[in-house]
Parts: structure tokens; sequence; C-alpha cells
């Protein structure tokens, strides 16, 4: 009997999807492998291929105790296909079919946009691993360098679990978009990733901690709103993967929690009381808080933007057909149709922002993103409660939803953090108080120096709480081969 829980390592590709009596779709995945795995070694981590690091590996799909630890070099990390085990008679949970029974096969009609869906979650997995490229290089010790590994390789992960359900369900287009999703690059001019924030460089660590803080969480809402799908395949594979995502996120907020914590204890310290003293605060090697804001302000506007326009047809249709659904759609209590109902959306008229009610079906990416802010308002919170810990007088915001947009109702509109609509001149004139500017990451870049040795941290960032694993403050993370 096929095991849906235990993953099966009786293939070269790990799965708890019966591979190997699934040899059509065996052969199309280790046809692909190849070119996957030239991928990672072309645009991968630079460098570290040969070192042997501490990842976690699901063994399970069992929410408890799925992964094991254990040393593995990158290239040959067992990249797997894993779905969250089948919910008996689940029912598709919204729009136009309903309660109908939850399909196990694309419905010809749906086939197209779903598989655009499909395609543009693939297309994001891979591009983050690009644009983390070279971060080993500068990384502040091996406890983050390994963290920066397990998050690459589980987006790597990701990508097989997209590639799974296209080589699977979709056929000879299927196979093609697979293919295809290895030839773009992040940043190319001729074959760009598909979405906005994934053409951006990750150029330092605080990126990379604003990156898997803000925008692996809008990876989080686009996968719960995948996870309702009333295609099953689908909405298994995403919630196995949302339980991967939980800890990229960790990454991200202990991350800056970190930054933010050895800036405080150095202006301590040095007995600096005002926080935007800045040089006085650059002087002592730890990145000002001021600057961190900035930071913030890039990472949470360019992953607003990925959620689309505030107003959307292609996602009323993607609601309306079943393909998508809300946050958290099966506990809402409502029709789960939306035929009457409306939502609030803030939009840009003649130079005013106004509020107006919609259909609410036009409004799911407003929607998704509304929930999208309150979560990461949470780690915004307690950035603030470690801050008024230290005894610093500074406060982290979340910028106003119509600063910096460069997609919907707010493209290019001159709004500030703060909401309030100036000139375009103006808020040429003051974009570098609100976002980082060259010299802002040069000053920055300065600071990124690589510490390999276990237990030892660069000076701008404060050791972990615990270790991962509970391994202890010493722990030889990745063990850097000698040559
Ligand atoms: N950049 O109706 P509209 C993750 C296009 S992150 C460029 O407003 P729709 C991860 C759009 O394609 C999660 N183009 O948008 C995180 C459309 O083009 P067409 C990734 C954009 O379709 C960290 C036109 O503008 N997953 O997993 O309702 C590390 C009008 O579109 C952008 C998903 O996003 C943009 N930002 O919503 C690793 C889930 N925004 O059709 C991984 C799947 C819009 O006119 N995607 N356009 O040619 C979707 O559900 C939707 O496609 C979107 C856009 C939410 C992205
Ligand atoms: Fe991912
Ligand atoms: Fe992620």
């Amino acid at each position: 009997m096929l095991d849906l829980i235990n993953v099966s390592y009786d293939t070269q590709i790990p799965n708890n999807v019966g591979l190997s009596s699934d040899r059509r779709i065996l052969k199309a995945l280790e046809k692909w492998h190849p070119g996957y795995i030239n991928w990672w070694k072309g645009s991968g981590p630079d460098g570290f291929l040969e070192d042997l690091v501490y990842l976690r590996t699901a063994v399970s799909v069992d929410p408890k105790g799925w992964a094991k630890f254990d040393y593995v070099k990158m290239p040959e990390y067992r990249w797997g296909i894993l779905l969250a085990p089948q919910v008996e008679d689940r029912r598709i949970p919204c729009g136009e079919h309903l309660g109908e029974p939850a399909w196990q096969e694309v419905p010809g009609e749906y086939r197209s946009l779903m598989r655009r869906l499909v395609v543009i979650q693939g297309d994001t997995e891979p591009a983050s691993v690009e644009q983390q490229r070279f971060l080993g290089k500068t990384a502040p010790s091996l406890y983050d360098l390994r963290n920066l590994f397990q998050v690459n390789v589980e987006e790597g992960r990701h990508l097989w679990a997209m590639v799974y359900i296209l080589q699977k369900y979709f056929g000879k287009d299927g196979r093609e978009e697979a293919d295809e999703l290895l030839l773009r690059q992040s940043g190319s001019a001729e074959k760009p990733r598909m979405l906005g924030a994934f053409n951006e460089e990750t150029p330092d660590w605080l990126s990379f901690f604003m990156f898997t803080y803000f925008t692996d969480r809008d990876g989080k809402m686009q996968l719960e709103a995948l996870a309702q799908s009333g295609f099953d395949p689908l909405s298994r594979t995403c919630r196995f993967m949302l339980t991967e995502e939980a800890h990229h996120m960790f990454v991200g907020e202990t991350g800056v929690g970190r930054t933010i914590q050895r800036t405080c204890e150095a202006m301590n310290a040095a007995g600096i009381t005002d926080p935007t003293d800045i040089d006085k605060i650059r002087a002592l090697g730890v990145i000002d808080l001021p600057t961190i804001q900035k930071k913030l302000n890039l990472h949470y506007t360019l992953s607003l933007d990925l959620f689309g326009s505030e107003v959307s047809t292609n996602a009323a249709n993607a609601f309306n057909s079943g393909i998508k659904g809300r946050y958290q759609e099966t506990k809402i209590d409502d029709d789960h149709r939306l035929k009457d109902a409306t939502y609030p959306v803030s939009e840009y008229v003649n130079g005013k922002i106004l509020l107006r009610e919609v259909p609410a079906l036009t409004a799911i990416n407003m929607r998704l993103r509304d929930d999208y802010s309150k979560d990461a308002l949470g780690g915004v919170k307690r950035w603030n409660a470690l801050i008024k810990k230290n005894g610093v007088a500074f406060e982290m915001k979340l910028p106003h939803g119509g600063f910096h947009r460069q997609i919907g109702a707010f493209k290019d509109a001159p709004i500030t953090p703060e909401g309030d609509v100036i000139s375009a001149d103006d808020w040429a004139a003051r974009r570098d108080e609100w976002l980082p500017s060259t010299a802002d990451g040069d000053f920055i870049q300065s600071l990124m120096v690589t510490v390999l040795e276990p237990g030892e941290y660069a000076g701008w960032i404060a050791p972990p709480r615990v270790g991962i694993d509970n391994k202890p403050g010493d722990f030889e993370y990745v063990q850097i081969h000698q040559a």
C-alpha cells in the first residue's frame, strides 16, 4: 500500500506520491534533474559546493516531526516531491463550484489559468536562490550561513514541487514550462523572472533578512491562497510547502531582531541616546535604526507589489472558478461565493487617497494583501519591544500602502511613508530619507565581513538565543572543506 506520510527513498527523487510506480512522471522528472543540478551549480550558492552543511531534510509529511538533520553537500541534497496527506472527501471551498468534490485532475476549462498560477509560483522559487547567490561570501557566522543554505535548498524543493505539478498534470505544455523555469534568470535583461521583486538584488545580509521576513511572507500568503485550491494536488503540495516556509520567516524575523539588538547594545555601551545620531552610531560598526527602517520600507513595499492590482479580474476569475481561495477560506463565515459582498479598497484619484467599496470578488488581491499586512505587523511589534527593552527611543513602522509602489492603484504616486500626498519633485528630493541610498548601501556593505569561526559573529549582529536543532553555541553548522 502507498505510504502517504513517510517519504520513500526508493527512487532518486524522494517522494510520497508513489513515483516508483508512476514511470512516466518519474522519467520526466529524471530527465529534468540534470538541468536542475546544472542550474544549482551555476546559479545557486556561489562556492560551498563541496562543504558539509547541517541541513534538515523531510522524512515525513506528518506536521509533528517531519524532518531530520544531517550533514550534506548541497548538490547531493535529496530534493523531493512531498504532498500533505489527502483530506478525505475534500470539497471545493469557494466560488461557483462551492461544495463539489475537489478535483484530482485539472478541469479543461481552467487549464491555462491554473498553469499560469503554477508557473508564476514556480518562477519565484529559483529566482530567490539566484538573488541570494553571493551572500555566502559575506556570511556573518556559520549559523547564518547554514540558515541561508537551508532556505536555498528548500526554495529549490519548492521549484521541484511546482515542476511535479506541471509535469504530472499539464502534459507537454507542462514539461515545456518546467524547462523554461530553469532558463529565466533573476535580473536578466533578456529573460527576467516574472515578478518585479524577484529581479531586485539582495546585496547584503540585512536585505536577506528583510526579504525572508517580508517577501517569503508574501510566499506564505500566496501559498495559503493556493492551499485552498479546488485542484487537490496543488492544495496538498502548497500545504506541505507552508510547513517549510515558517523557518524562512523565522530566519528573517530573528535576523532583523539580532541586528537591532546589536545596534542597541552598541549604542548603550557607547552612551549614545539619540538613535538618529547616525555618524556616531555607524562609527561603532553597527547599522543605525533609521537605516534599518529604510530597508524595511524597501522590502515591505516591493512585497506589496507582489499582490498584483487591488482590483483584479484575474483574481476574481481564479476565486470564482475555485482555483484559489482567500486566506483561511474555510474559517471565514460568509457565502464563500461573494455574490453581493463589497470590500473597501484605497485608490489614488486626482492627487487624493480615497476609500471605495468595490465588489469583494474583484478585491481578492487587496484582501490577501490586507491579511498580509496584519501578519507582517506581528514581527514589527516584536522588534519594537526589543528596542524598548534596550531603553532606546525608536519605533519601527510599516509604511503606508501607497508609498513607493510600482504595481496597482498607487503606482508612481508621490506618497510619503506616513501616507501624505506631496509633489513628485518633493518626493524625488526626499527619496533618500525613506529608502536606502547608495551611501547607505555602501556603508552596510562595508560591514559585511565573513566570519567562519564556529561560535563567532560579525560585529553588526548579535548571536542567536538558541541553536538550530538545539545545538550548542560553538556548533560547526558548516564544515568548510579544506582543499
Ligand atoms: N510583477 O490582475 P493583476 C514566493 C501582472 S512569493 C510583474 O493585477 P493578478 C516566494 C499580472 O501578471 C509568491 N507583473 O494581477 C517568496 C498581469 O499580467 P497579464 C509567488 C505583475 O494576476 C520568497 C497584470 O500585471 N506566488 O512564493 O490578479 C522566496 C495584471 O495583473 C505583478 C504567487 O504570486 C508583479 N508584481 O495577481 C521564494 C502566486 N503583479 O495577465 C518564493 C501566483 C501583477 O495582464 N500568482 N502583474 O499578462 C498570482 O496569484 C497572481 O499572478 C499575482 C498577480 C498575485 C502575482
Ligand atoms: Fe518557497
Ligand atoms: Fe520561502
